[in-house]
């Protein structure tokens, strides 16, 4: 059975580019092979300097992960932190990691770019990834397009590690990224994304995620005119949301003029809110149990420090450490 493996950093409130790129996904795989997913608390701290907000991230990551489908009866749901093995993996990786290669990473070079602290931590951060990959001995790795670089320093790095002491040790992973939700964009046409303030999140208040939709920055075509349909950020988001014909009918309505871009606007807001009106409502279950989602949390660090342990072992026993 081949092990799926994913993760999520609590590192701000979860959105469609999250849900689309990989939540859906991963939840979808979830009847096709033995999943592990983790929220990814010790990423976050490269960004989260809050203890409170990071620990409020981390429930909250929880419960929407729970809300959106992740089933705790058939996969691992488990926080990075509590299976440190992954920190003594990462750093035996690291002697194997070229320093050029993390610095031309392009999560690196954009988030420095956006004013992030050039940390270590940051310019690391591919081999904390490849470790929480490679610890568990994954096959399939869904993610969105953005981590298609990490998912081939990962594959690269096990190479490495495989050539240097003679042995396949580590087990190679394969990305899969969902083509058409690869790339979610935000409200300014870039990555949707949780620090870009251009997020539309999945579990906002209704009167705030209406004002953000209603706040998507539009052309001045006319109500009367057609409107582009290429590069449209409101149709994007509707595609996903909507069913295919009030996809479609948005589609048309673009070509042929006579509709505003506000009547667009309150379609997206409707279809978003009613998209995930099931998972309001089961999210409001989890969290009215907190007990529950802290013993799913701890049987899945308990199931996946066993594994690790394991892979770890074999790596320590492969480069002569007892
Ligand atoms: N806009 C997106 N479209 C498709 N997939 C996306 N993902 C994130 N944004 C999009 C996918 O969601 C998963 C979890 O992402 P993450 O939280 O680990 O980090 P990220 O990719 O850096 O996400 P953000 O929202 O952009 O977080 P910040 O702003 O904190 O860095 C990944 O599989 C990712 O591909």
């Amino acid at each position: 059975m081949k092990r799926i493996l994913s993760g999520i950093q609590p590192s701000g409130a979860l959105h469609l580019g999250n849900y689309f790129g990989m939540m859906r996904p991963a939840v979808a795989l979830q009847a096709e092979g033995d999943a592990f997913y983790f929220i990814a608390d010790l990423h976050a701290l490269t960004t989260v300097h809050d203890p409170a907000a990071l620990r409020g991230h981390v429930r909250d990551t929880a419960l929407d992960f729970l809300a959106c489908g992740l089933d705790p009866a058939r996969s691992c749901f488990f926080r990075q932190s509590d299976v440190p093995e992954v920190t003594e993996l990462a750093w035996i990786l690291s002697t194997a990691m070229p320093m050029s290669r993390l610095e031309l990473a392009h999560s690196f070079k954009d988030k420095t770019a956006r004013g992030l602290e050039a940390s270590h931590g940051l310019l690391s951060y591919p081999v904390l990834m490849a470790a929480d990959i490679l610890l568990y001995d994954s096959d399939l790795v869904p993610v969105g397009r953005d981590q298609k670089q990490h998912l081939e320093i990962t594959r690269d790095l096990a190479q490495r590690f495989n050539d240097r002491y003679g042995a396949p040790v580590l087990r190679l992973p394969e990305a899969l990224i969902a083509e058409s939700t690869a790339v979610v964009p935000g409200l300014d046409g870039q990555k949707m994304s949780k620090s870009y303030g251009n997020a539309l999140e999945l579990f906002a208040e209704e009167k705030a995620l209406r004002k953000k939709v209603m706040g998507i920055v539009t052309d001045s075509t006319p109500v009367e005119s057609p409107k582009p349909t290429e590069g449209s950020i409101l149709l994007a988001l509707h595609r996903l949301v909507a069913s295919p014909e009030d996809a479609a009918r948005m589609e048309d309505e673009h070509r042929a003029g006579g509709v505003g871009y506000g009547d667009f606007k309150k379609r997206l807001f409707a279809a978003t809110w009613e998209y995930f009106a099931p998972m309001r409502a089961k999210r409001a279950e989890w969290a009215a149990d907190p007990a529950a989602v802290d013993e799913v949390l701890r049987a899945g660090a308990a199931k996946a420090r066993g594994v690790a342990t394991e892979v770890l072992a074999r790596v320590r026993q492969a480069c002569g450490l007892r």
